[in-house]
């Protein structure tokens, strides 16, 4: 049974961990709808296949897929992989999944926030979301875990936190008038501290270029451990990119954590402009309401959207100069994981990446480190 709370995780002494911390396992949704994926979802359904195999040699993995999919997702999946039937709009978890929460107590629960497709109709990226916005309490039915429903819209994506109270954000998000037009920062921030027990909340201004999620946090910026994070990087100046990430540079600099500490940053240089293709375009049904996927324009390439397993790293790659960079710099920042990397063209090309795909389910039992 997974009951509907009329409380908050806070008052419940419920507390969203870091990514870092121990899981019982990872979600993901298969990808099917063509308007969205090209040639009919193929390559992406194998790019997907790709991250579900590497996070399985971490962590038990389970795929939500549709009923029209069920047949076929289950017979390309491995076998270790657990597939269950949910409808579902598009395959972002991340963002229309739950968001874990747990207390000292070894109990798990989840926050299952409002959901309008990055946007609804003033922006919003595909019409409808109404099967999207089912799926956390889905998810809780199926885990038995009981269930908060927030008040507001949020994405998971658009959230990082250190499970020791700080939560890392973007303006351009969460202050977007598309998600919550009658709420203001200081509301957002009672909010998010009511429903994932945070009481530090750092502001950068923008996400990655171009990022068709009003600038995702985590397409630009997450934490490693606590008082340590990664950023998008780049050297070149004429790039977009540029003053987005040095801003953000400037901002983790001057701040503190809720425990007081300064963060130490971690570059990671973001890959050589990926544009879409004239094939890939031409692939992508066009319907009116889905945002469409034109020739030349730039994608929001990052390796920062990866995803921390128990035991290893799922980084998307591109067949860009610095995939071994990066792979190498989170393999210094992970010691304890094997960095598995991914090759994540087709998971781009949707709109997102492989920590997009993905929502991590705590394994309760951990206690949150003293204050
Ligand atoms: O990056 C994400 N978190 C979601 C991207 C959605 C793209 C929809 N086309």
């Amino acid at each position: 049974m997974s009951r509907l709370l009329n409380t908050t995780p806070a008052a419940d002494g419920f507390r969203m961990p870091g990514e870092f911390e121990p899981h019982a396992g990872t979600w993901l949704l298969w990808p099917e709808r063509p308007d969205n994926w090209r040639l009919g979802a193929k390559p992406a359904q194998r790019a997907f296949t790709a991250v579900a195999t590497a996070i399985s040699q971490s962590e038990p993995v389970t795929v939500g897929v549709s009923h029209r999919q069920y047949q076929h997702a289950r017979a390309v999946l491995p076998a270790e992989v657990r597939v269950v039937e949910i409808a579902n709009n598009d395959s972002w978890i991340r963002d229309c999944g739950p968001t874990f929460v747990v207390n000292d107590q070894g109990e798990v629960r989840a926050v299952d926030w409002e959901f309008n497709a990055w946007g609804g109709l003033d922006g919003g990226l595909y019409f409808p979301w109404d099967k999207d916005d089912l799926v956390a309490s889905k998810v809780s039915e199926i885990e038995r875990v009981d269930r908060y429903r927030a008040p507001f819209v949020l994405e998971g994506g658009s959230i990082h936190t250190d499970g020791e109270g700080t939560l890392i954000t973007t303006e351009e998000c969460l202050l977007n008038p598309n998600r919550n037009p009658t709420l203001a920062r200081g509301d957002i921030e009672e909010l998010l501290s009511r429903y994932l027990n945070v009481e530090k909340i750092i502001w950068l201004d923008r996400g990655v270029f171009h990022d068709e999620t009003s600038g995702h946090v985590d397409n630009i910026c997450c934490f490693i451990k606590p008082g340590v994070v990664a950023l998008t990087w780049t050297e070149d100046r004429a790039d977009p990119q540029y003053d987005i990430s040095s801003d953000a540079f400037e901002r983790l600099s001057r701040v503190r954590d809720a425990r007081g500490r300064a963060l130490e940053i971690h570059k990671i240089h973001q890959p050589d402009p990926v544009l879409i293709s004239e094939e890939e375009s031409e692939g992508v049904d066009v319907v009116e309401g889905t945002l469409p996927r034109r020739a030349g324009d730039r994608l929001a390439a990052s390796y920062v959207n990866f995803y921390i397993g128990n035991s290893v790293i799922a980084m998307p790659c591109f067949g860009d100069r610095h995939d071994e960079l990066a792979a190498a710099a989170l393999g210094r920042l992970f010691p304890e994981r094997r960095v598995v990397s991914v090759p994540a063209r087709e998971i781009l090309l949707g709109g997102g990446n492989i920590h997009c795909i993905t929502q991590q389910q705590p394994l309760a039992l951990h206690r949150m480190p003293a204050r």
